[in-house]
């Protein structure tokens, strides 16, 4: 019988801005229901990054983080998975910042730098709602997403080895596998890995099948059985690569961070907890199971 899926919610991230949809959680109070409502529809991984709450721009105060951790902690079970990414636009330290004082049981662990690019979203609106929003996307067309070796050891060592955190390693290409293995061979990462396939970010591999084909064999040639993985597909690919994903034996995960529309000529989803029920319901239908989160934290070995 096959393992139960493991579904991620990642549910406001530091790509989409709050023109683009006013379904994007900005606010503790709307973080902390859409953090239950995605919990309740399946998901038992929730990704989180912060926003300041006046407008909407992502942030890594860790006062706003305080604004909605203990409530998602108190009214769900699930695991908190901190951003360690932040934005490309702010310092190490300042990412950092907010996973050190919570001390999640995960955290996200970029294994690269890299362009990320987020300035053609840019183009898509005539006015925007706030004024920082289009010079933060057109930023990144200048900016290096900056995961060096050197950083990648420090967040190995202050979090993982300093607060007992596990990691959802970001894979943006198959070179950064080659990274994770190597951290693996020198005894700085301890299976099982959770590796997250990331498809179809700018300046990352692209959000089609046959990229997930060649991520997933290059990992089984790397890591072999010290792993297991996940599928997070950008924009309109979501879904269809994230089923591929649980097809492939992975897990998946979904999220306004991710895509904020409900697939393409489906207009925008109204939240985080109707993707959510969306693969939950294409996987269960195919004859998966879901895995609650004690599950999730089983399979992934965490500190619970
Ligand atoms: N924004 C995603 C493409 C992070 O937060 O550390 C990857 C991500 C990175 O979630
Ligand atoms: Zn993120």
């Amino acid at each position: 019988m096959a393992d139960p899926v493991i579904l991620t919610c990642a549910l406001t991230g530091s790509i989409h801005t709050p023109t683009m949809s006013p379904n994007l959680p900005v606010t503790a109070d709307e973080m902390v229901e859409q953090a239950v409502g995605a919990t309740e529809a399946g998901a038992s991984v929730l990704h989180l990054h912060a926003r300041d709450p006046r407008t909407g721009k992502p942030s890594a105060e860790i006062a706003h983080f305080e604004g909605f951790l203990p409530r998602i902690r108190q009214q769900t079970d699930a695991v908190v998975n901190i951003s360690t990414g932040g934005s490309s636009q702010m310092s190490l330290a300042e990412r950092l910042a907010p996973a050190l004082a919570a001390k999640p049981e995960m955290c996200s662990l970029n294994m690269g730098s890299m362009n990320f690019g987020i300035f053609p979203l840019a183009g898509r609106f005539d006015s925007w709602k706030h004024e920082w929003e289009q010079g933060f996307l057109e930023a990144t067309r200048d900016v290096v997403f900056k995961n060096t070796f050197a950083d990648i050891e420090h967040i190995l060592s202050e979090l993982g080895d300093g607060c007992g955190t596990r990691f959802e390693f970001e894979c943006y290409d198959a070179g950064h596998l080659q990274t994770v293995a190597y951290y693996l061979k020198q005894g700085l990462i301890r299976p099982p890995v959770f590796v997250q396939f990331v498809l179809g970010i700018l300046g990352g591999i692209d959000a089609s099948p046959e990229a997930l084909v060649f991520m997933k064999a290059t990992a089984d040639r790397l890591l072999a059985d010290s792993y297991r993985f996940s599928v997070l597909a950008a924009g309109r690919h979501q879904m269809r690569l994230g089923t591929m994903g649980a097809l492939l034996g992975g897990n998946v995960r979904v999220g306004l961070e991710d895509n904020l529309t409900d697939g393409k000529g489906r207009g925008l989803a109204p939240d985080n907890a109707h993707q959510v029920a969306r693969i939950r319901r294409i996987l269960e239908e195919m004859g998966f199971t879901i895995a609650a989160p004690h599950e999730a934290r089983a399979m992934l070995d965490l500190k619970g």
